[in-house]
């Protein structure tokens, strides 16, 4: 492992104005949590600073809307994060938040030194402003059109729907989210920090110097600076926040992103008054900041150029192993359409499955790309891996020990080779397991866990102990010392990954906590020769089919909701109007056939056309089509569309069209062909 002496590990402060989701965990917390339980057993000196963001607009705009102050709403759901996390076993020396005395105190000052030094620039310029509420409209505040995607609703700083980030000049038609009025232009006055001073240093920082940063986290990094750093706003015309600590600056408060990584910094002091600074300021301690992917910005260049800028020691983070995205059962996690797993319900609804839920979540974490949740691969793992490999091994070994000696720790009276070669594994399976987790790949680490599981249920079937003890009790003993062995194993190697079942383990095991040192995985030394285990317990209860169709049947509920809300909010799209009456014989004339495509290729020199090789029924010919703007020729072949058959034959472009395919035009112009719900024959005619 690396030289440093310490680590200082932060994870993101989710913002207070909401519960946290499981998006959250396997992104940011449960990755985090991993690491620092594994650095504390190596015997590592490590901080794990965590809190809650208190500040920013999404707080106040809730609190507006629920008629409460933004105190209120901070206090509830600080209050509720913070529980659910030691709940869930995520094990934080501090977890405060940035509306304490401390951090106001902090970030003031933080703010202070540099304005004092000059280097902020300070710029007077003109933003919207809401005259009916006498407020200037920063970031969420004002919302538009997304000069990106055209989605509406964007916001002031960003879109959600196609996650770009946005300056308020650019919605279009901007409106207030107060009052809902056009806002006027005003002049205001803001500090700026000049990211682009401060350029040169980053990409000799992050391009040269942290080419071993995830290839996600590096690109990101490296497209900002390409892109150009402009110098951005760190105050706002707020009135929630910290007060920028400046005369004449009545009524602007941080912004948010600028008090909030200092958070990091004022709850370390918080936690340990006297040594924070060995902690921020030694080229000893190591920093790394476990963040999502829309945090890479602020952590890899903004808060980094605020410490840079600071100096005075402040060391800057060795690595940013920041996650994709989770979705859920194939669709965004979102928060306004109630579309998540919240962690305080999952801990209500599922009791004592904390380890299953950070087990699933790093086993299929969002590590180099979005990833999906889905309930019935939740109730696998648990069910194949986590009750049928891992649990079922310590049962097998626990129980047998009881049935032939006891539960008392036989002695090792016939040793044999496959003991020798099975217990080496573990220090293969230990090596690759300590690699993983130190370069964040925590997926695999979990992988290799399970594989410890697995060398053990192997053992087991190819020594077949309940056989042996028929004929040879000392042959038996040794087998099962050697299954108690890597039990221990087991304990040790689970731990950072699912910590109560370990506890529920050594229980079993009757071996105390301090066991669990990283050092101890493999050595086998710990058991000894007539310990006595406690009753087996199964480490893990199945998880039943009416538990997971319950969180099923409760986002169907969700999205019927959403679905319900849709409608009534819909502005339905304009159709065109029912063409003049025809009789049933004009209908009759009308030759209409389901068909296949065979073959599709473009035709040479247009845009639109594509020539279509069709399956009839009566035969196979040639159709024209200009589809070529909706469909590939990919797309088409293979594909069961309509056709009026008989349309007079007609040249297109050299090209004998026999027959129209029939299309659907929806009201943004968009055409889609027809094709049967279900498989037909060809030639099926209509009508
Ligand atoms: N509260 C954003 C977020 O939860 C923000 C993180 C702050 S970390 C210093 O995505
Ligand atoms: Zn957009």
């Amino acid at each position: 492992m690396s030289e440093y002496k310490r680590y200082l590990v932060t994870s993101a402060l989710p913002y207070a104005n909401g519960p946290v989701h499981i998006g959250h965990l396997a992104g940011v917390y449960v990755p985090a949590d991993i690491y620092v339980r594994y650095l504390r057993m190596c015997g590592k000196e490590v901080f794990f600073v965590g809190g809650s963001d208190e500040h920013g607009v999404p707080i106040t705009i809730k609190a507006r809307k629920q008629g409460c102050s933004p105190q209120d709403i901070v206090d509830k759901y600080h209050k509720l994060i913070k529980e659910s996390f030691e709940e869930l076993g995520i094990s934080f020396d501090i977890y405060s938040r940035t509306s304490s005395k401390i951090h106001h105190k902090t970030s003031s000052e933080f703010f202070e030194k540099l304005y004092k030094e000059g280097k902020f620039i300070e710029k007077e310029s003109e933003q919207y402003y809401d005259e009916q509420a006498h407020q200037f409209l920063a970031d969420r505040y004002i919302v538009g059109t997304c000069p990106k995607c055209g989605a509406e609703g964007a916001y002031g700083d960003q879109c959600e729907k196609c996650g770009c980030t946005l300056s308020p000049d650019e919605l279009i038609n901007p409106h207030s989210a107060l009052s809902g009025n056009a806002p006027i232009k005003k002049k205001t006055k803001h500090w700026y920090l000049p990211l682009d001073q401060y350029e040169p240093w980053l990409r000799e920082w992050i391009l040269e110097g942290h080419k071993e940063w995830k290839t996600n986290v590096y690109g990101q990094c490296k497209s900002w600076l390409d892109g150009g750093l402009l110098p951005r706003a760190v105050s706002r015309d707020l009135d929630w926040g910290v007060p920028v600590p400046v005369e004449g600056a009545e009524g602007k408060v941080l912004y948010v992103w600028f008090d909030a990584p200092i958070g990091y910094i004022s709850n370390t002091i918080e936690a340990r008054p006297d040594d924070w600074e060995k902690w921020w300021k030694s080229e000893d301690t190591k920093m790394v900041h476990f963040i999502g992917k829309d945090n890479i910005v602020f952590h890899c260049i903004v808060f980094p150029s605020m410490l840079k800028a600071y100096g005075d020691g402040y060391i800057l983070p060795d690595n940013v192993p920041a996650n994709e995205f989770l979705n859920l059962e194939g669709d965004k996690i979102s928060t306004s359409r109630n579309w998540a797993v919240w962690l305080h319900e999952y801990l209500r609804e599922m009791p004592g499955k904390q380890d299953m839920l950070r087990y699933v979540l790093c086993a299929n974490a969002p590590e180099t790309k979005d990833n999906d949740f889905t309930w019935k691969d939740f109730q696998s793992r648990c069910n194949s891996e986590l009750v049928a490999i891992y649990g079922n091994f310590v049962n097998r070994a626990i129980v047998l020990t009881h049935k032939y000696f006891d539960g008392k720790v036989p002695a090792d009276a016939a040793p044999d080779a496959i003991d020798r070669q099975t217990l080496e594994q573990v220090g293969v399976i230990k090596a690759r397991l300590s690699d993983a987790l130190e370069n964040y790949k925590f997926r695999e680490a979990v992988k290799e866990a399970m594989n410890l599981a697995r060398l053990g249920n192997k053992y087991l079937t190819e020594t077949e102990p309940w056989k042996v003890a028929k004929s040879d009790m000392d042959r038996c003993a040794s087998i099962l010392r050697t299954s108690l062995k890597i039990c221990v194993d087991l304990a040790i190697a689970f731990a950072p990954f699912t910590p109560f079942s370990t506890e529920k383990l050594l229980g079993m095991l009757n071996l105390p906590k301090d066991v669990l040192k990283w050092d101890n995985l493999g050595n086998h030394d710990i058991l000894t020769e007539g310990h006595q285990l406690e009753k087996a317990e199964l480490l893990f209860a199945k998880v039943e089919d009416d538990v997971i169709q319950a969180q099923l049947d409760k986002l169907a509920a969700t999205k019927q909701a959403n679905l319900k809300e849709a409608a009534a909010n819909a502005i339905p799209a304009p159709v065109e109007p029912q063409k003049s009456e025809c009789t049933f014989e004009d209908f009759e004339k009308m030759d209409i056939r389901t068909a296949t495509v065979l073959e599709a290729e473009r035709v040479p020199k247009t845009d639109k056309l594509l020539k279509l090789t069709i399956d009839t029924g009566i035969d196979k010919r040639v159709i024209v089509s200009g589809i070529a703007q909706y469909y590939t020729p990919e797309e088409m072949v293979g594909k069961q569309i309509s056709i009026l058959a008989n349309l007079a034959p007609r040249k297109i472009r050299g090209i004998e069209s026999k027959g129209m395919i029939l299309m659907a035009r929806q009201s943004d112009g968009k055409m889609r062909f027809i094709t049967p719900a279900e498989r037909l024959d060809n030639g099926a005619t209509i009508g």
